[in-house]
């Protein structure tokens, strides 16, 4: 019996430990951008390691377009991507509004923290990301770069419950497609425990729809 009490006790520390150090992974991975590394300034890719392309001609990614920074690393997205890449010149009415989309593995009722940097493209004043969780379109933001000499970066972060083992994150850019604008950069997906007040605030609604069914 002894045994079987020292046992239990060193099992829930190692639980405990393992949350904690759970709490801090990024469930995404590539979420800088900083793949595949881009030569010269700015590419056009088919997918990336971690993204899909959903929709759009492609992923463009930039490093150090107009001596612009980073919100993280050294290369950031921009959503309104581009039609043929850098050497295919300039076309007519060129478009390049995209969206990508990556999947990560999600546990059923547990909450999530999404955090992304988004910034508008310096001197472009349509710039207008929307965020989707699975098929839900859950956040929508826009900014102008007018006058802007430099990317202002702002941290974007979303609450979300999990409901499937699998959850698919996509950014889209809603912007004029015009192959400018919607920069992303640093996207993390991490697990974190309930939040107390919203657990609370949530319970007369479930308790409401419990009494209907
Ligand atoms: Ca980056
Ligand atoms: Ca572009
Ligand atoms: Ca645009």
């Amino acid at each position: 019996m002894k045994i079987d009490a020292r046992l239990s006790v060193i099992a829930a520390g190692v639980l405990a430990s393992t949350v904690m150090a759970g709490g801090n992974v990024n469930l995404l991975s590539n979420g800088s951008f900083e793949e595949h590394v881009v030569n010269g300034s700015w590419n056009l890719f088919d997918d990336l390691p971690g993204w899909s392309l959903l929709d759009g001609p492609g992923i463009e990614l930039q490093r150090g377009v107009g001596g612009w920074d980073a919100y993280d690393g050294e290369q950031w997205l921009e959503l309104d991507s581009d039609q043929n890449g850098p050497g295919g010149g300039f076309i007519n009415g060129e478009i390049g509004s995209s969206s990508i989309t990556q999947e990560a593995q999600t546990v059923v009722g547990q909450y999530y923290m999404l955090t992304l940097g988004f910034s508008p493209r310096p001197g472009v004043e349509d710039n207008h990301l929307a965020i989707s969780w699975n098929s839900d379109l859950i956040y929508e933001v826009e900014a102008s770069g007018v006058g802007l000499q430099n990317t202002s970066w702002q941290e974007i972060s979303i609450l979300i419950q999990a409901d499937s083992t699998s959850s698919f994150i996509s950014l889209a850019d809603h912007s004029f497609n015009d192959t400018l604008g919607t920069f992303v950069d640093g996207v993390s997906l991490v697990a974190v425990p309930a939040p107390a007040t919203l657990a609370l605030l949530m319970l007369p609604a479930l308790k409401r729809r419990r009494r209907r069914t």
